[in-house]
C-alpha cells in the first residue's frame, strides 16, 4: 500500500481526470478511505462497477447517495453500451481541459488515472474503452503489478494501476466482504470462515433461494454445521462418507463471485438525515 501510494502521488500530477472504480455490490467497503485526501484536489468521477452482479435498485440508491455528496457517478459494467455511456461521460469529466485545449487552437489529449481495489475491473475497463486486449486482466487480485499508461483513442490516454488495499481493515465485516468478492486474496483468509460467513449473510439476505441452491434441511445451523449441511446437501463427500469442506468452499464462494445466486447488493445506501440523528442502515 504505501509503495502503491508513492507511485499514485507521482502520477497525480500528471492527469487531469482520477477515474475511481468501486463494487456495485460493495459500494462504501470497496472506496478507499485515504484516497479521498490523496485526490481531492483533483477532477474525479467514480463508476459503481459490476453493476451486472449487483441489485439494480440498490445501485440507483447509492448513486443518489453518492450525487447528494457532490461525486459524479455512474454504474458501469463491461457491456458496449456501458462502456460508450462511460466514455461520454469521462468527456464530459473533462470538458473544461478539452475547451482550454482549443482555445490554444490544440488537441489537448485527456490523461486520466484509473484506481480502485484490487480485482475491481480497472483493467478490463481500459480494455473496454480501447477496444480490445492492451491490459492483462485475471479473475484474482493483484494481476496488474506496475502503472501503464494505454492510448485508448485519440483523444484519450488512461493509466492503468494495481488494485490499492487499505492496510488497516478495521471495519471486520467490510473486510470480510471484500474478501467474498475476491477483492483479497484467498490465501490471507481461512476460506472455511469466510465461507461460512458468506452462507450466514446469504441465508440473512436470499434465503430461500439459499436453502434450496445448497439443500439445506437445517437453514438454523450455524458456524461449521452450516458448511456441513452443503455438503451433505450437494452430496460434497470423500471416500468413506466424510464431508468435503473444502470442496463446498470452493464452490459456494465460486458461485456467489460468478453471480450465480442471483444480483446481490450487500450494502444499502444510508438514508437522508432524518431530523433526529442518523440513519445509517447498513446490513
Ligand atoms: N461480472 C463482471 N465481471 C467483471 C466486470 N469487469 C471485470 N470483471 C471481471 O473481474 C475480474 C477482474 O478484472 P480485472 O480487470 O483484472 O480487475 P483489476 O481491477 O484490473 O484487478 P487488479 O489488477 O488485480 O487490481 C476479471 O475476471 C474480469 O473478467 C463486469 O463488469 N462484470
Ligand atoms: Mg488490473
Amino acid at each position: 500500500m504505501a509503495k502503491a501510494k508513492r507511485l499514485l502521488q507521482t502520477q497525480l500530477s500528471k492527469v487531469d481526470l482520477v477515474i475511481e472504480l468501486c463494487d456495485a455490490r460493495l459500494p462504501l467497503s470497496s472506496r478507499n478511505p485515504a484516497l479521498n485526501a490523496m485526490v481531492s484536489h483533483k477532477r474525479r468521477i467514480l463508476l459503481l462497477c459490476k453493476a451486472d452482479l449487483a441489485e439494480t435498485g440498490k445501485t440507483q440508491a447509492w448513486l443518489s447517495y453518492f450525487k447528494k455528496q457532490g461525486i459524479d457517478c455512474m454504474a458501469y459494467d463491461a457491456t458496449p453500451g456501458r462502456t460508450k455511456q462511460a466514455r461520454a461521460f469521462i468527456e464530459q469529466a473533462a470538458r473544461a481541459v478539452i475547451e482550454r485545449g482549443e482555445r490554444r487552437g490544440m488537441n489537448k489529449v485527456i490523461r486520466a488515472m484509473v484506481i480502485g481495489v484490487p480485482n475491481v475491473g480497472k483493467s478490463t475497463f481500459i480494455n473496454r474503452l480501447y477496444g480490445g486486449s492492451v491490459a492483462e486482466t485475471g479473475d484474482r487480485p493483484g494481476v496488474t503489478k506496475s502503472n501503464r499508461w494505454v492510448k485508448v483513442s485519440s483523444f484519450l490516454e488512461v493509466l492503468d494501476t494495481p488494485g490499492m488495499l487499505w492496510p488497516k481493515l478495521n471495519d471486520q465485516k467490510a473486510a470480510t466482504r471484500l474478501a467474498y468478492i475476491g477483492t483479497i486474496r484467498d490465501a490471507v483468509y481461512n476460506q472455511e470462515e469466510l465461507c461460512v460467513n458468506l452462507l450466514e449473510d446469504l441465508l440473512t439476505l436470499r434465503r430461500e433461494e439459499t436453502i434450496q441452491r445448497y439443500k439445506i434441511k437445517n437453514p438454523d445451523a450455524e458456524g461449521y454445521a452450516l458448511l456441513e449441511e452443503v455438503c451433505r446437501g450437494r452430496g460434497f463427500l470423500m471416500k468413506g462418507g466424510v464431508l468435503d469442506t473444502e470442496r463446498a468452499c470452493s464452490v459456494v464462494l465460486d458461485e456467489f463471485r460468478a453471480g450465480k445466486v442471483g444480483k446481490l447488493t450487500l450494502e444499502t445506501a444510508p438514508k437522508e438525515e432524518a431530523p433526529h440523528g442518523t440513519t445509517s442502515e447498513d446490513q
